[in-house]
């Protein structure tokens, strides 16, 4: 056979695959779906009053298409939203693995990414407090490669037959199915307090971590361990992650809340908007390194994913760029069939022994199998790589190719011995790392290795800010005050007391309840880099939203300035009066404070904020709904730690709403630009010191 493969009539390599499976029904006639012209859209009737006939094959066709649209939604994950892109080599890393996407200085591979909540269904909000799901999928021109990871860098269990309890626990209630999309519930907490190898999992999803401003504004990690191997058979053990180059950014928990029900689709349209509007997304991909040799020297075990690999010991070596530049043209086709899986690899990438990743090898296949109805979902367009597919897998339902070859088997001479196992000459194939073997009694047991399950989650405490820290025990306390079992409580306490005595108490003294006594058998002061969301501030400000308060009648000199000021940062300003008019953004009556990261209170606006327009006082201004609109942004805002700014005689609001001077209250003085100042303070995004700390 020759060097020259060839593919079955797709074309490879083009960064717009999917254009050839596009439909454009403009200036069409309306057919039905075998191409029959239809003229009437009405169902065919026994009379003018009589039945519907069964041989209407138009309306049955119809009907029954509808009743089908739906596959199963995603047992977990349900959720999400992608985006298409490009991810740029920085080098060529042949000297540590013989992936080809990986090959040379800006190579090109095109991704789809698909971010996701865990719990909710399809339909649930956006800002759910939970792990977020970060999938990547590379098409190289060596096949499809996934890494179906996470926003968070470590799982709730160690091995993967233990996912059908994690997943039982924290969706709704069997009975009552309550409460979507929320783990504040006894049976979530029965089982974390039960099963403590989820504390550090958890740990992350209680503290800001959980709650993030947008997908653009969190990093992603491959969880596991995996293995890199080279052409000649080399191996090193690495950790993925994408390291978010907006900078990372979180909403506060009452935020989260109201936005859940203000803007169901937050996350979902900030990534979309942010699209449409040029303002791509970008992370860089980099692996954490280490050699297969001394594979428990940290301290813990590489094959855990329940730890992290502290970037102080072994630090993120970049490997490339990756952009999300163009939408889904159809949610459904795109983002609602891409089908990733964690044993889609290329050459030049391995698994490891970890459990976790071992069930997953078997479960997302058997899940697609499941949601597709069959094993042909790879020929979907979103699923199909981009080189061509040859082998003798045949039929099932929805065959969507037509294969020549009648010697389908192998291995053949009626075909030519086509197709070939793959060798140096023609494509080189898989392989296996060299390195791994297997030896051992059979056994069921959790790996002593994987025990201690305390000390990391202590070592992310250690690692934030007091604020934040004040943010995860409040999120404990808040989850933990619903739930009804006061032995799940108790066992909650006990398991927060092996991690530190000092949250267990403040958890406690929020739920009437006695902290054990300290157990330091796990306790340490050791910190590390890279678990905070507010250490660092943002890197880019791009599709930041402030808004600016005003009557709409044109009293805001300073608007103009304000506004070039701004969208030199790519920060958006939303313009929000009584009435929709020229140059006005929104009205009153559907701003809210949970749709802007910073509020500006423009000048001439004191009638607006009278206290007369307050709740309940009946004397609201004629048009505003509710009253009092205009204070109830500002004074939520600043409640939401927002930058809050004002202009003029716009200070008159902050005395209104008992807004006093302080960090991230940005007044203009006269003659002024208060742009610089405001988006330093966007830079930090939440003006931490407005959130008390327990005494
Ligand atoms: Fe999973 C979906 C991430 C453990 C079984 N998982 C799913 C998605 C992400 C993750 C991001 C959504 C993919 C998409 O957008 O379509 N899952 C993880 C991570 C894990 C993990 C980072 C631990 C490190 N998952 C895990 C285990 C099992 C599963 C241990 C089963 C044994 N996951 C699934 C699934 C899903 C899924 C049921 C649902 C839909 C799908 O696969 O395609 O098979």
């Amino acid at each position: 056979m020759g060097g020259e493969l060839r593919a079955r009539d797709v074309p490879a390599s083009t960064d717009d695959f999917l254009k050839q499976y596009e439909v454009d029904d403009t200036d069409v006639v309306l057919t039905s779906d075998v191409g029959g012209p239809i003229s009437d859209q009405e169902s065919l009737k026994a009379g003018g009053r009589g039945s519907t006939l069964l041989e209407d094959f138009i309306f049955r066709q119809k009907i029954q298409h509808f009743d089908h649209e739906r596959v199963p939604e995603r047992a977990v994950h349900a959720r999400g939203a992608g985006a298409h892109g490009i991810f740029t080599s920085y080098g060529d890393w042949s000297n540590i693995t013989a992936a080809s996407f990986l090959g040379s200085k800006g190579k090109e591979t095109p991704v789809f990414i698909r971010f996701s909540t865990v719990a909710g269904s399809r339909g649930s909000p956006d800002t759910a407090r939970d792990v977020h799901g970060f999938a990547t999928r590379f098409y190289t021109d060596e096949g499809n490669y996934d890494i179906v990871g996470n926003n968070i860098p470590v799982f709730f269990i160690q091995d993967a037959i233990k996912f059908p309890d994690l997943i039982h626990s924290v969706k709704p209630s069997p009975d009552s199915e309550i409460p979507q999309a929320a783990t504040a519930h006894d049976t979530a907490w029965d089982f974390f307090s039960q099963q403590p190898s989820a504390l550090h999992t958890l740990f992350w999803a209680m503290s800001p971590n959980g709650i993030v401003r947008s997908f653009r504004h969190m990093d992603g990690f491959g969880v596991h361990t995996f293995r890199f191997v080279t052409d000649d058979g080399k191996t090193k053990l690495v950790k993925f992650k994408f390291r978010t180059l907006q900078g990372k950014a979180s909403l506060v928990w009452e935020e989260a809340q109201a936005t859940s029900g203000k803007n169901s689709d937050f996350h979902r349209q900030d990534l979309f908007d942010s699209i449409e509007k040029g303002r791509f997304p970008e992370w860089e991909f980099g692996v954490q390194i280490m050699d297969e040799e001394g594979q428990l020297r940290f301290g813990f075990d590489l094959l855990d994913p329940t730890k992290i690999v502290p970037e102080e010991l072994v630090p993120v070596t970049p490997l490339g760029k990756l952009v999300l530049n163009r939408n889904p043209r159809n949610y459904f086709a795109e983002t609602e069939q891409i089908m990733f899986q964690p044993a889609h690899i290329v050459r030049g990438i391995d698994f490891t022994e970890d459990p976790l990743l071992q069930g997953r090898l078997f479960s997302y296949l058997d899940t697609q199998l499941n949601r597709n109805g069959g094993p042909n979902f790879e020929q979907l367009p979103i699923n199909q790589p981009r080189v061509p597919v040859h082998n003798n897998n045949r039929d099932g339902a929805g065959q969507m190719f037509i294969p020549l070859n009648t010697a389908a088997y192998s291995p053949n001479t009626l075909n030519k011995g086509s197709p070939a196992q793959a060798n140096e000459t023609i494509n080189n194939g898989f392989f296996t790392a060299p390195s791994r073997g297997a030896s051992g009694k059979l056994t069921r047991a959790v790996s002593p290795t994987f025990a201690d399950v305390w000390s990391q989650p202590r070592l992310f405490f250690n690692s934030l800010l007091p604020t934040e820290q004040q943010f995860l025990i409040n999120a404990i306390r808040f989850e933990t005050s619903n739930l009804k079992s006061t032995v799940v409580k108790n066992n909650v306490l006990i398991q927060l007391n092996r991690i530190s005595h000092d949250v267990a108490v403040r958890v406690a003294s929020a739920i009437g309840l006695e902290a054990p006594a300290a157990d330091d058998t796990y306790y340490h002061n050791n910190k590390t880099s890279g678990v905070s969301v507010f250490a660092k501030k943002l890197l880019k400000l791009d599709g930041l939203r402030v808004a600016f308060l005003t009557t709409g009648k044109g009293d805001d000199s300073s608007l103009k300035g304000l506004k070039d000021a701004f969208a030199k940062e790519n920060v958006d300003v939303v313009v929000v009066a009584e009435v929709l008019s020229e140059g006005i953004d929104v009205t009153y009556a559907l701003a809210d404070a949970t749709a802007f990261d910073g509020i500006i209170v423009g000048d001439g606006t004191k009638a607006l904020f009278s206290t007369a327009q307050g709740y309940g006082n009946g004397t609201a201004a004629s048009t505003l709904f509710p009253a009092g609109r205009p204070l109830q942004v500002l004074q939520e805002g600043y409640r939401y730690g927002k930058p809050v700014g004002a202009v003029g005689d716009g200070t008159a609001a902050f005395a209104a709403a008992g807004i006093k001077e302080g960090d991230g209250v940005i007044l203009q003085k006269s003659g002024g630009d208060l742009s610089k100042d405001f988006l330093e303070s966007l830079r930090s995004f939440k003006i931490l010191s407005r959130f008390p700390l327990d005494a």
